[in-house]
């Protein structure tokens, strides 16, 4: 008696397989997912000083193509750079705008493919003075620290990739200090 239910019940096991087999009828689906948690990280890979010595009071000095910096995306997103004066020596104070005082420069700065030629006709030539790189972060765009002249900005740039940051400085139209002036401009990074 024993053996016969035994068949019974296998034989009706492979009843209930037939239909989900022959419709492919599914019971469970999943969904996958994938995800990298967003990495800022930037380098300055070329040029991180500027030694521009001794220059009379209100002069501007541009730097040159060999002079600026490069700066690198080390993360794994895109990038917007920001800058900001967060050094201004101790004596003088940062401009707001594009002109300088009494103890006190105006620092500007325009992002462009390392590869440009970035002059000073490239420095506040939309409406007014964007390039000027002020005591608070500030974003770059296409506009701001950039130049319709320049192939690249600061406003969006790939993993990897570099862009070219050219400073201008426009010495205080006086100075109460002879000794020598350190100033510092910071490069920041957001998510673009
Ligand atoms: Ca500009």
């Amino acid at each position: 008696m024993k053996h016969r239910w035994g068949w019974i019940a296998v034989g009706t096991l492979g009843l209930a397989l037939c239909p989900s087999a022959a419709g492919d009828a599914a019971l469970t689906g999943d969904v996958t997912l994938t995800v990298t948690i967003q990495s800022l990280s930037m380098t300055i890979t070329g040029n991180p000083s500027w030694a521009i010595g001794a220059i009379t009071p209100g002069t501007v000095v541009t730097q040159t193509n060999s002079q600026r910096a490069v700066v690198q995306n080390n993360g794994n997103v895109h990038e917007r750079f920001t800058l900001q004066v967060t050094n201004a020596g101790g004596t003088w104070a940062v401009s707001g705008d594009a002109t300088a005082g009494a103890d006190e420069f105006v620092m500007g700065g325009v992002f462009g493919a390392s590869g440009d030629s970035v002059t000073s006709g490239n420095f506040n030539e939309s409406t007014g003075n964007e390039d000027v790189i002020q005591n608070v972060v500030t974003s770059s765009s296409a506009t701001v620290f950039g130049s319709a002249g320049a192939s690249a900005n600061g406003a969006s740039v790939a993993p990897t990739n570099s862009v070219g940051l050219w400073l201008q400085f426009k010495a205080p139209t006086s100075s109460s200090v002879s000794t020598q002036q350190s100033v510092t401009t910071t490069v920041g990074v957001e998510a673009a």
